[in-house]
């Protein structure tokens, strides 16, 4: 009996994923998209080692790209999967569309941060993640996660002074379904320590050329404008000169 119990336990464990990044695919995703990297079976469930480890053995600490902190860090570089393999190519001061595959909704948040770090083995740092907290174009950080299993696309803006031929990119979620209580005592599903995701993809990044996205778009539109709107308000004035000359 208990061997039954333990097996549908571990079964459940196994079988308990969350959340992969698909879109750059992270480290250990990229295996499912065509590249030749090692293949890590339970990518949606880059959760720090899981809840107990992450924040009763290990005071809620974390390892950069979802490893359990006290353990061996293979989504780091150094690590099996960090093969510093580029998983997308961006422009500075565009928009990048990044997606999620969520696999069960546990709600919460997500958050983008990027480490221009341009050695694929050297590792990347949490202050370095900080310094380049992405935001979408309608400055929220904070992605609500939907509330539903599926694939969810963000877009994020990247900043215009951040060129790498390697970045990482940290893709963190902070569920938000289980009861705690926060630093100033207030209690409730989703308050204070809760299970977290991770994800980490290589990404080259080239410098800002010129314009940003908005300007871009704001001279194509001008430019189109020209062709069908300014020729024909040209066209009305050579015909007057005419007329009136
Ligand atoms: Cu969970």
């Amino acid at each position: 009996m208990l061997i039954t119990i333990l097996t549908l336990a571990s079964l459940f464990t196994a079988t308990n994923g969350h959340g992969r990044l698909i879109l750059p695919p992270g480290r250990s995703t990229m295996w499912r998209y065509g590249y030749n990297t090692p293949k890590n079976y339970n990518d949606n469930q880059v959760s720090c080692g899981g809840f107990y480890k992450q924040w009763t053995l290990n005071k809620g600490k974390c390892g950069l790209c979802g490893d359990p902190w006290d353990g061996i860090r293979e989504n780091e570089a150094g690590g099996k999967y960090a093969t510093g393999t580029i998983a997308g190519n961006y422009s500075a001061g565009n928009t990048m569309e990044v997606k999620l595959e969520i696999t069960a909704s546990h709600r919460g948040f997500h958050e983008f941060r990027i480490c221009p770090v341009n050695n694929p083995s050297v590792r990347a740092t949490q202050s370095c993640f900080d310094a380049n907290l992405l935001h979408q174009p309608n400055g929220l950080t904070k992605f609500d996660e939907p509330g539903a299993v599926g694939t969810y696309s963000v877009t994020l803006v990247l900043p215009r002074e951040v060129s790498c031929t390697q970045c990482v990119l940290q893709w963190k979620w902070n569920t938000g379904n289980s009861h705690g209580c926060d630093k100033n005592n207030t209690c409730c599903i989703g308050c204070g320590p809760q299970e977290q995701f991770y994800g980490c993809a290589d990404i080259a990044i080239s410098p800002a050329s010129g314009y940003s996205v908005i300007d871009n778009h704001a001279t194509s539109y001008y430019v189109r404008n020209f062709t069908w709107c300014h020729m024909f308000i040209l066209f009305i004035q050579i015909l007057i000169l005419n007329l009136y000359f």
